[in-house]
């Protein structure tokens, strides 16, 4: 069978017997770790002139990055990756900024990563790229003679066309997306906004199966949507180990335990969050004194002026809602500005009541998923899930909220923590089986399948 070649902005540092990663990495990785194969990527480096790396072996997968130079990673990254497509997907164009020399060094820096490739690609490889950085990067390919199957999966959201037509160079981009033999999504929604614009805008022609005849080429279409090992995140939240020390910390809080576990990004809905938290302190004074409502939001992106501010808005927040509803012996909101290993979150997910997942737009959320699969399924807590992350298309069972509605986000969580055990039970049992159908295996096995499938 051909040889499996995965390629993404940043290559997650694995070491032989590390437990499982999140999302992506953990996806690729068991497919890499079973046949073996070539991951690439960026190293994360930022150096003089944009350079290879000597490769590595870990097991039977070949690692292979290349570091970025200033220019390159500030226009490519921080610039038109960052600053302009991601805030698009993820329908915040308020956010976004454009700049055509950003767009060139996004296209400089797909090229660039085509030219280091393709001298190790085999002709039978089965190339496969991940998310936004990279929406160029099969034409980049296909511009130094490679046939390769080459198909690219899109870990977050696709938007309506009139959003996408937004970012100024919107038809260049859409047209290099078509060198791709295949284009995975993770809801029906995403993939209809991306074809009503082939359909509409760029002359396309559906021929059913999700396939699209446009720019004289057959690109394929498709919905994967991203699962978790469920047994293994249920498994990391029961070791006796990690058990305790989730027991121990839940010593020094409430009663109840509402979390919400994101990166910090303004996409994530945390401000609106943190409003409809205080609005429940304020109409629920009963819960005074019960509750405690836990974020954990590690900066990402900090070098980029939009993630600063929402930092400083929500440090602002925290310290302003707990001055005004804290009591000597209670501090409603705990806001957590870093990082925790697995082997800490698993547990604490159990632990909790109910779990916060309030995204403004997000492509899955694993988050919620991770949540579901961390539960006792005798006495499970309650996922309260804004409609508009993918993972909501699966998830329906879950408390279902609008995350701009602050009273209703409010009432749900008062809900939450009143909700009869046989609801909860029932609601969870529901979605436990919908993630155990779409498992991580299945996401990547499809893909994989569809894409050698030609
Ligand atoms: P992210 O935006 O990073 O991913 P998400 O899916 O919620 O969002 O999280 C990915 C992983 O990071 C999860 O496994 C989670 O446990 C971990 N993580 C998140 N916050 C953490 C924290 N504070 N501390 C430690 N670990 C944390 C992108 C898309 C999503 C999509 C995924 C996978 O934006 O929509 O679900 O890719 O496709």
């Amino acid at each position: 069978m051909s040889r499996l070649v995965v390629v993404s902005n940043r290559v997650a540092p694995i070491q032989e017997g590390e437990a499982t990663a999140g999302g992506l990495a953990a996806g690729v990785l068991d497919a890499l770790r079973q046949k073996g194969g070539l991951w690439f990527g960026w190293s994360g480096d930022v150096t003089e002139a944009s350079a290879p790396k000597p490769h590595r072996t870990v097991g039977p997968i070949t690692l292979f990055t290349i570091d970025l130079s200033r220019r390159d990673y500030d226009d490519f990254y921080r610039g038109f990756a960052n600053g302009t497509l991601w805030p698009a997907l993820h329908y915040q164009i308020g956010l976004g900024r454009f700049e055509w020399s950003e767009f060139e060094g996004y296209r400089r820096v797909n090229d660039l990563f085509a030219q280091a490739l393709a001298p190790m690609v085999q002709p039978d490889d089965l190339i496969w790229a991940h998310d936004y950085h990279l929406l160029c990067f099969a034409d980049s390919l296909r511009a130094l003679g490679l046939t390769n199957r080459i198909g690219i999966f899109l870990h977050t959201p696709w938007p309506a066309p009139g959003v996408f037509m937004t970012v100024p160079s919107h038809a260049d981009l859409v047209r290099s997306m078509c060198g791709y033999d295949l284009i995975g999504f993770q809801t029906e929604i995403d993939r209809t906004g991306f074809v009503d614009y082939l359909v509409r805008y760029a002359n396309g022609e559906r021929l059913g199966s999700g396939a699209v005849r446009v720019y004289d080429r057959v690109v394929k279409t498709g919905v994967y949507p991203i699962g978790v090992h469920v047994d293994e995140v249920r498994a990391q939240a029961e070791t006796p180990i990690n058990r305790r020390q989730a027991t121990r910390m839940r010593a020094f809080l409430m009663e109840r335990l509402i979390l919400s576990v994101d990166r910090l990004d303004y996409s994530k809905g945390l401000r609106q969050r943190f409003a409809a938290f205080e609005r429940f302190l304020a109409d629920f004074p009963a819960q005074h004194g019960l509750v405690t409502f836990m974020q954990i939001a590690p900066p990402s992106r900090s070098d980029i002026e939009t993630y600063q501010r929402i930092r400083r808005e929500l440090e602002g927040e925290a310290g302003r809602i707990n001055g005004r509803f804290a009591e000597v012996d209670w501090v409603p909101l705990r806001y957590l500005n870093r990082s925790f290993p697995r082997n800490v979150l698993m547990p604490l997910y159990a632990e909790a009541q109910a779990c916060l997942v309030t995204p403004l737009r997000d492509g899955m959320n694993l988050v919620a998923k991770e949540y579901v699969a961390a539960q006792d399924p005798e006495d499970p807590g309650v996922l309260i899930l804004s409609e508009f992350a993918g993972a909501a298309r699966e998830l329906d069972t879950a408390l279902l909220v609008n995350p701009y509605d602050e009273s209703g986000m409010a009432k749900a969580m008062d809900r939450a923590l009143s909700m009869p055990a046989e609801e909860r039970r029932e609601r969870h049992q529901a979605m436990l089986q919908v993630m155990r159908e779409n498992s991580l295996e299945r996401w990547r096995d499809r893909f994989e399948r569809d894409l050698r499938g030609g």
